[in-house]
């Protein structure tokens, strides 16, 4: 059966990471994937500098009363990089409207890492993302974005399960979504994510061997692979896994290649991703 997606976020032309990632990762999952650009950059914004930036905030409302008018529904929305209060304002107008029974409300909140808030963004910004979660069926934050989105300091190490369900419980007073935490490491050796499963008031864990490099777009390759296994008809989990392992995949055909420190060879293992998710044969 055929599904259809409409992905919200930035296009940066240059960088692998936002669209230049969704687009192609969620089509080769057989999965019809519509855009709506929220913005054009020249490149993303981590690493290269006099970037170009060309706001489409204005042009999103009309984009979506287009589709409206012809009557064109989605199975799934899926939001990442937002820039701006306006935006979140238009997306949640926009989930409203094209909601109907069966749609999959997949927000990752991307707006930091590592204990840091991105380039441009604020708390009054991770508020108001705290507020468009309360939409959303699944949202994906890593600890940061998590730590941001429940005003609560943020723990880099040394923390317990019995820490990561209290964070993730918090989530209630938020939203009724499902979340998937991502970068979550109780041992050195050992990263990976922890599901909350609302329906089946489960948590649960899935890690991989840490890999000891930093790369850019590795939070958007999860996040879209991890929507197009789920809009396959895996769980929660299953998709979660297959999201982390190709991620890994992508970083290990990434390492070693000093000239590209701007994202992953996620392209390079696409077959992985479709072997992973049976649509091979
Ligand atoms: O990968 C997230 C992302 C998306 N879009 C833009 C970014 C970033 C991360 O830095 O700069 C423009």
């Amino acid at each position: 059966m055929n599904k259809r997606l409409v992905t919200i976020q930035d296009i940066s032309c240059v960088g692998q990471c936002s669209l230049t990632v969704a687009l192609p990762i969620i089509s080769a999952m057989g999965i019809e994937c519509c855009v709506l650009p929220t913005a054009v950059l020249s490149t993303h914004t981590a690493g290269f500098t006099n970037y170009t930036f060309m706001d489409l905030t204005d042009e999103i409302p009309r984009i979506s009363a287009h589709w409206k008018k012809e009557k064109i529904g989605f199975d799934a929305i899926y939001t990442g990089y937002i820039g701006s209060f306006d935006q979140i304002a238009h997306i949640s107008n926009i989930i409203k409207d094209f909601w109907h029974e069966g749609i999959k409300v997949v927000i990752d909140p991307v707006m930091a890492d590592k204990g840091q808030l991105y380039k441009g963004f604020t708390m009054e910004f991770a508020r108001a993302m705290s507020q468009l979660i309360s939409q959303a069926d699944v949202v994906v934050p890593n600890m940061t974005e998590a730590s941001f989105l429940l005003g609560v300091d943020y723990v880099e190490s040394g923390y317990d399960k019995a820490y990561i369900e209290r964070l993730l419980r918090s989530f209630d007073r938020l939203t009724t979504a499902d979340v998937v935490l991502t970068g979550v490491s109780f041992e050195q050796g050992k990263l990976g994510i922890a599901v909350y499963d609302r329906q089946r008031d489960n948590i649960s864990y899935y890690f991989q061997d840490r890999i000891d490099v930093e790369m850019h777009g590795t939070g958007d390759v999860w996040a879209s692979s991890f929507t197009g296994a789920l809009l396959s008809g895996l769980s929660l989990m299953e998709a979660g896994q297959v999201a982390v392992d190709y991620t890994v995949e992508c970083i290990k055909r990434t390492m070693g290649d000093k000239s590209h420190w701007y994202g992953v060879k996620f392209e390079q293992a696409i077959p992985y991703l479709i072997k992973r998710i049976g649509l091979d044969g």
